[in-house]
């Protein structure tokens, strides 16, 4: 009897958890694991979308994450955004990022970012696209982008009007 409980419990938990507005996803890459890649819904009429993930290295020797591809967007890019004078400025990362060994790195709102440019149509919330992530060491990955709302938090900047 606390055993049927316990499973019933059990499945309904993972019911929630695939549910969510915002459920993990994750792809596994050698000692990769890339973690939740998502998008944010692009205003009207614009040409530029946003992309973030999380990618920790398991591994004992260092990659580098150094391009990838969205099927939304006909390019994109790596980059960096830094705060001086309290104005946010952002630029292209040509090196790429590094993975150090045992480490997480974040690609997140306010932060490094990838940059989805020449939109082929709008990034509608609560949908989700294709891409693939390269890596120096692992090669070319493939991931799945789910598009999510902004959140309680307001972005630092806006990429609206963002000129490569
Ligand atoms: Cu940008």
């Amino acid at each position: 009897m606390k055993l049927a409980w316990a499973a019933q419990l059990a499945a309904v938990t993972v019911g929630v958890a695939l549910l969510g507005p915002a459920a993990a996803h994750e792809f596994k890459a050698g000692d990769l694991t890339i973690d939740h890649p998502s998008s944010r819904p692009s205003p009207p009429r614009a040409s530029v979308g946003v992309g973030y993930v999380s990618i920790r290295n398991d591994g004992t020797e260092a990659d580098r994450l150094i391009g990838g591809s969205a099927t939304v967007a006909a390019r994109f890019e790596i980059h960096a955004s830094t705060v001086e004078d309290g104005v946010a400025r952002m630029r292209r990362v040509e090196d790429g990022i590094g993975l150090e060994p045992g480490a997480t790195v974040k690609l997140a709102s306010g932060g490094a970012h990838f940059m989805l440019l020449d939109l082929k149509a709008p990034i509608v919330k609560g949908q989700s696209f294709d891409g693939t992530l390269v890596f120096e060491r692992a090669g070319t990955v493939p991931v799945r982008f789910t598009v999510e709302g902004f959140g309680v938090a307001t972005p630092s900047f806006s990429h609206e009007g963002h000129q490569p």
